[in-house]
């Protein structure tokens, strides 16, 4: 089950709802935004607070709208749907309603037992010093009432400007997202690989901050390889949606998708072997036959992430932007950015220096 706050989150969330053919439930506190998309579940929220017209970046009134709203919420996601087996809330960190997911979580976490997971929107660096702001106190708290959060960095998503290529941004994610809830639907016997993961191999893996990545080849005329699928897995383990540090993380799972010649015998057993061997001990593995493909595809998701810079990077920003000196926490960022090159620079320097030493002392033994 989807639920959407905010604009991104209601376009993000009507999307996946569309893809995967599954209900989703959009809340916002901007009539506009719900009227456009024309989802068939939508909700106002903090309609007698707002009057309709969204919280303009403003987390507090958001995080009121939700608290206000709380039964009204759980109301349409009831009437929606009875069973599901997680809530996957989407919002965006840095707006004034998606920022308040975490109000919403907490009353998820009360009405249901299943698992709620975030899937958030991180704010590009250049983004409106409120937006990074909202996303410094947003964060922490969306990350400590949800069973994982999936925070997604646009500029690895995107080309050029962010701005501009919001709708890109979007199918990206979405492409990528719909995958990892397919895991556990299966609707024929033919979607049925020899290692077959469910809902329950997706909740066993998902705590704390996670990503995912996504790599595929297309074949032509030659059959996939264990070497190919290794391959792949290096692949999607070093473009997730979130750079980080896959290394520090503390569980994984990766599927692998292809002709069922293949899928049925090597599958993602190497894929899983490489995992284990050179990201982290606690893997899960599974295969997707995919009748008359042409290509293989993996995708890897990594949790209990423990390392990010690039998360590191844009908090920084946003305690900055939320303290008043969004400037001066830039030109620290840069800063620190030159002294890691400096270092790196010095040790090269350094390695330079005996490799002359050791040329030089061999050419003095053999003069
Ligand atoms: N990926 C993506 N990001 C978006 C989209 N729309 C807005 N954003 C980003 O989301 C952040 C702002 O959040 P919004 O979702 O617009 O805000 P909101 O949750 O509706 O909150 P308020 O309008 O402030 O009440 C900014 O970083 C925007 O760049 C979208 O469709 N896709
Ligand atoms: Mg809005």
């Amino acid at each position: 089950m989807v639920v959407g706050a905010g604009r991104a989150g209601c376009r993000i969330a009507h999307e996946l709802a569309r893809r995967l053919k599954i209900e989703a439930v959009l809340l916002d506190t901007d009539e506009l935004t719900l009227r456009a998309l024309q989802h068939r579940h939508s909700l106002l929220v903090g309609d007698r607070l707002l009057d309709g017209n969204g919280t303009g970046r403003d987390l507090s009134m958001g995080r009121d709208a939700f608290d206000g709203d709380r039964y009204r919420v759980v109301e349409v996601i009831d009437r929606v749907k009875k069973v599901f087996d997680c809530l996957v809330v989407v919002s965006a960190y840095g707006g004034g309603t998606g920022g308040a997911a975490d109000v919403l979580i907490d009353e998820l976490k009360r009405s249901y037992s299943e698992p709620v997971y975030h899937l958030g929107i991180l704010p590009d660096e250049d983004a409106e010093p409120r937006v990074l702001a909202n996303f410094a106190q947003s964060f922490r708290r969306i990350a400590e009432v949800s069973d994982a959060v999936f925070p997604v960095d646009v500029a690895s998503l995107s080309r050029g400007r962010v701005q501009t290529q919001l709708n890109a941004v979007n199918r990206r994610v979405v492409e990528c997202f719909s995958r990892l809830l397919r895991v556990g639907e299966y609707s024929s016997p033919e979607e049925l690989g020899s290692r077959v993961l469910g809902a329950r191999d997706v909740i066993n893996t998902l705590s704390g901050v996670s990503t995912l990545g996504f790599a595929a080849r297309e074949l032509g005329k030659d059959a996939p390889t264990p070497e190919l699928v290794v391959e792949l897995t290096k692949q999607a383990s070093s473009s997730p949606v979130l750079p980080c540090r896959v290394e520090s993380a503390s569980r994984a799972l990766v599927v692998v998708y292809g002709p069922r010649k293949y899928t049925d015998f090597v599958g993602s057993i190497p894929a899983r072997l490489w995992i284990e061997e050179n990201v982290c001990a606690e893997v899960r593995g599974g295969d997707v036959p995919v009748r008359g493909a042409e290509r293989v595809e993996v995708m890897v998701v990594y949790s209990g992430i423990a390392e990010s810079e690039r998360l590191r990077y844009l908090y920084a920003l946003a305690k900055g932007a939320a303290e008043g000196r969004l400037q001066a926490a830039k030109l620290g960022e840069r800063l620190r950015l030159l002294e890691a090159k400096a270092e790196e620079v010095a040790s090269l320097a350094k390695g330079l220096h005996s490799l002359l030493e050791e040329v030089e002392s061999g050419g003095r033994r053999e003069g």
